[in-house]
């Protein structure tokens, strides 16, 4: 089977919700070397998308959301331990991610931590519906220069302005970037926060600027 059509077959394995497949497809990828980042980008996150526009406009329900995001979520596992970490002696920088409280996405938060990883970050990612106050806590104890916070819900991201307003009042002074698909770069304005990312590349585009921005105030 050609790149393309493994690759779209993942895309199509979301949207079937054919859990086997995603698992056989990607496996395939694995054996014939095909970038793991382009099976996710491409293919999974592509599918999961297109459901997503399903889901909300009430084609589908949500147990099948569900089982779509299961079917993206085994593909990922097994081409995530496959992209290249960077191979610095110095970490570029620390991150504290997760995804705010009362949100349990974790799908996009995930690929960002990964990505973060394999340009050199030192990620800590303290997974779902975490409170403010765990960030906080978190960033304090490894000294994070950046904290990430995804979310996925007009609800949820009512949370990056607690978080933003916690470590404000917490005197802990880390970058903070926002991202997830309800959130945009007028909204990381809104709460105060240093920056938003709306894909991989983005973000770690920013996390290299935030850290910039870091090293400008110490000098
Ligand atoms: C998969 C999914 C689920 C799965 C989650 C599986 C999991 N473990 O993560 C399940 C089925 C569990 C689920 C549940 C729910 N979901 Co849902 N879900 C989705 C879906 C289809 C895809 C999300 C996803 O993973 N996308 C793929 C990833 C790669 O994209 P991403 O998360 O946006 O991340 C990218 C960027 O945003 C960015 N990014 C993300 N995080 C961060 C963080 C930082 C720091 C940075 C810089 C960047 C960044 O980079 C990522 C890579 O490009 C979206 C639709 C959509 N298109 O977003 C709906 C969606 C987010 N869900 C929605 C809803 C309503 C729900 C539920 C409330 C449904 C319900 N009635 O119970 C619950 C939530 C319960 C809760 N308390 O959280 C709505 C939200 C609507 C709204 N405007 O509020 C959406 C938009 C669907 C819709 N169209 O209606 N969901």
């Amino acid at each position: 089977m050609s790149e393309e059509k493994i690759i779209d077959g993942l895309r199509k394995a979301v949207v079937d919700y054919d859990e086997e497949s995603a698992k056989r497809l990607a496996n395939e990828v694995i054996e014939k070397g095909i970038d793991p980042l382009k099976a996710i980008q491409e293919g999974l996150v592509k599918g999961i998308n297109e459901v997503g526009e399903k889901f909300g406009a009430k084609k589908i329900f949500l147990s099948e959301l569900m089982i779509a995001a299961e079917a993206c979520l085994v593909g990922m596992d097994l081409l995530k331990p496959q992209i290249p970490l960077a191979k610095n002696a110095k970490p570029v920088g620390k991150v504290v991610i997760g995804t705010v409280y009362g949100d349990i996405h974790f799908i996009g938060k995930r690929l960002v931590a990964m990505m973060l990883e394999a340009n050199g970050f030192d990620v800590y990612d303290i997974g779902e519906d975490q409170p403010a106050e765990a960030f906080v806590d978190k960033a304090k104890e490894v000294g994070a220069d950046i904290v990430g916070a995804s979310a996925l819900t007009t609800t949820t991201r009512l949370e990056q302005e607690k978080l933003v307003k916690a470590f404000r009042k917490s005197g802990f002074k880390a970058k903070i970037m926002i991202g997830g698909a309800v959130v945009d770069a007028a909204w990381a304005e809104t709460v105060g926060a240093d920056g938003y990312a709306k894909n991989l590349q983005d973000a770690v585009t920013l996390a290299k600027q935030l850290m910039e921005r870091t090293r400008e105030k110490v000098i």
